[in-house]
């Protein structure tokens, strides 16, 4: 009794999705959520539409430093990447809106699984939205 009182303690344990100040675990309803890859940078995203498995999901994002300024890019990247399989997705439309925002089409998460949205500035990193599908 007391090993399998041990047992079903060390699984909760091994299963529990604990608050990490890193990668914080999607509740229900909310299947993105931002990991900040430098400090001064703060996505700020929106879903028009999806985010979904096989069919078009769009998202509106911009980025402000740490004082609420929005960030000017001059030249945004935005990758969509499955980690656990070491792939990619086809490239996104990107288009900047006149209020500083931007208009993210065509974003493709052909499988179910984690995705990671690496936002670059050239080849600086800004951002990574983690979305689970
Ligand atoms: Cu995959």
């Amino acid at each position: 009794m007391k090993m399998r009182l041990l047992m079903l303690s060390l699984l909760s344990t091994l299963l529990a999705c604990g608050p990490s100040p890193i990668l914080q675990h999607a509740t229900a309803g909310e299947p993105t959520q931002r990991v900040a890859e430098k400090a001064e940078t703060r996505l700020h995203s929106r879903w028009l539409q999806g985010p979904a498995v096989g069919s078009e999901s769009v998202l509106v994002a911009s980025f402000t430093d740490q004082n609420g300024q929005v960030l000017t890019l001059s030249n945004l990247q935005v990758e969509l990447w499955m980690p656990d399989m070491g792939h990619g997705s086809a490239p996104v439309k990107i288009e900047a809106q006149a209020d500083g925002s931007y208009l993210i089409k065509q974003m493709y998460f052909i499988m179910g699984g984690t995705w990671e949205v690496h936002f670059r500035d050239g080849d600086r990193v800004l951002v990574t939205l983690v979305v689970n599908l």
